[in-house]
């Protein structure tokens, strides 16, 4: 398995950091290829539990070299934060590379994003407040700072002010804000110039040789495809391409040189932030997922939003990444419910929909037609084989198989590295 791509399949915090965390033991290199840290990726190693936001999950084994790739948008005061955080854990963080045409978090875009989200009122998207946005809005602008900025204090001045040429008009005569100093600003960046020269590489250089002599490499998503910039929610999305062909953008390896694209998905569903969600419970069935599943955000410690499995999304998601499989996580958090229902088709306006409807409005208004399966109620978080779940369990694994599109190549019992059935 020389190249994989592993995707979130539904809003995001499937579990694909112990995917990619599972993997990475086999693993010569983990890229994070898109988003920033307003990633949140939870990986539990025997007694330790780890949080990371801008790191790719491979800088937890020894061995894999962890690269941030040109997709990705950087906020140096996290970054080294991050390292220091996991290096007084003992963790050996000395093989990241990060792209030199990466972009930065510059504090600006903090504040912009902060400010517009609230400017947005009744209408906002419910970011992470980390930047994100407004950093990808100005690699598109072509007002961006990259990574290889820093390293020349004159160019880093003119980005500096030539980005802050319209943001100073905005913050001043629009948000009512002071202006942005652009010394200040260049100082702030300049500062982390020397700590950050020794992990900067030409990435996409490292990793096509990488492939070529044949090493195996691992792409991990930030968000997922219903956060996809393009093939989400739109507006209620990141800003940064979360499908599979942003491993190739965001990582300057071409489509041809990958093996296989994994979707994680979860046995339910949640998502963190606004917009639509057909299967979502605001009910007591979704306060017992979020309390069972833990289900608060890793990054702003937000309450997720919770409802039942959704298998239009999961097949349109295996649509778009052209899935090869599917890991289904977290099954054992639906232990003890006596029936569960699954959406498998839409209702719009009287209308059937099997497949995800390209009209947002239409998606709006969508009403899940629920098929319920039965539910167990023996622990199966011991269980390392497919036999070893009960029938029921295993019956509900099936027929998700069956309903998302790609094979389930593994199951999630619990948070630990253990917890997992590989079905071969
Ligand atoms: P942003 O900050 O511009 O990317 O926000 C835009 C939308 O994307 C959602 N988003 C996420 N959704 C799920 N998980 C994410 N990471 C954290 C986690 C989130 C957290 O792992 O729990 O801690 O709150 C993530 N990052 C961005 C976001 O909610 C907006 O809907
Ligand atoms: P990511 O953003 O997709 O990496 O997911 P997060 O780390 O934000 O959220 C997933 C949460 O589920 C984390 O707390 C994981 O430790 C946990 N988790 C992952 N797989 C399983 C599983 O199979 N069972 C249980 N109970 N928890 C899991
Ligand atoms: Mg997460």
């Amino acid at each position: 398995m020389p190249a994989v791509v592993v995707v979130g399949a539904q809003w995001g915090d499937e579990g694909k950091g112990k995917a990619t965390d599972q993997l990475s033991s086999q693993v010569d290199y983990v890229v994070k290829f898109n988003g920033g840290n307003n990633a949140g990726h939870t990986v539990v190693v025997g007694e330790e539990k780890y949080a990371l936001h801008l790191l790719p999950s491979g800088i937890l084994s020894p061995g894999c070299t962890p690269v941030i790739g040109n997709g990705v948008v950087v906020d140096l005061e996290v970054l080294f934060a991050e390292l220091e955080g996991l290096s007084a854990r003992g963790v050996d963080v000395s093989r990241l590379l990060v792209s030199s045409s990466a972009h930065l978090i510059p504090s600006y875009n903090r504040t912009l994003d902060k400010v517009t989200e609230r400017f947005l009122g009744k209408r906002q998207i419910g970011t992470t407040g980390r930047g994100i946005g407004p950093t990808y809005a100005d690699k598109m602008a072509r007002v961006g700072i990259r990574v290889q900025d820093i390293f020349d204090e004159k160019i880093l001045r003119q980005k500096v002010e030539g980005a802050l040429v319209q943001k100073n008009q905005l913050l001043l005569k629009v948000y009512n804000r002071r202006a942005v100093d652009v010394d200040e600003v260049t100082d702030e960046l300049l500062a982390y110039a020397e700590r950050l020269r020794p992990m900067v590489a030409d990435t996409s250089l490292v990793l096509n040789q990488a492939l070529d002599e044949g090493r195996t490499v691992v792409f991990e998503a930030g968000q997922a495809a219903m956060l996809d910039v393009d093939h989400g929610t739109y507006p209620f999305v990141t800003s940064s391409s979360a499908t599979a062909g942003g491993a190739c953008t965001g990582s300057g390896v071409g489509p041809t040189r990958i093996d296989r694209v994994v979707g994680v998905v979860k046995a339910y569903t949640t998502r963190v932030g606004e917009g639509p969600f057909p299967t979502e419970l605001n009910d007591d069935a979704g306060e017992r997922l979020r309390r069972v599943g833990g289900e608060y955000g890793t990054t702003t410690g937000r309450p997720r939003r919770c409802g039942w499995y959704d298998a239009v999304v999961a097949r349109f998601a295996s649509r778009v990444n052209g899935l090869t499989d599917l890991v289904l996580t977290k099954l054992d958090v639906l232990t003890g419910l006596e029936k569960i229902p699954v959406c498998v088709a839409y209702e719009v306006d009287g209308r059937r929909m099997d497949d995800m409807p390209p009209n947002q409005t239409d998606f709006h208004h969508a009403r899940p037609v629920y098929e319920e399966l039965d539910g167990w109620s023996e622990d199966i978080s011991g269980a390392r084989e497919f036999s070893d779940l009960p029938d029921a369990a295993q019956r509900y694994v099936l027929a998700l198989e069956e309903m998302s599109g790609a094979r389930i190549s593994s199951i999630g019992v619990g948070p630990d590295r253990a917890a997992t059935i590989v079905r071969h």
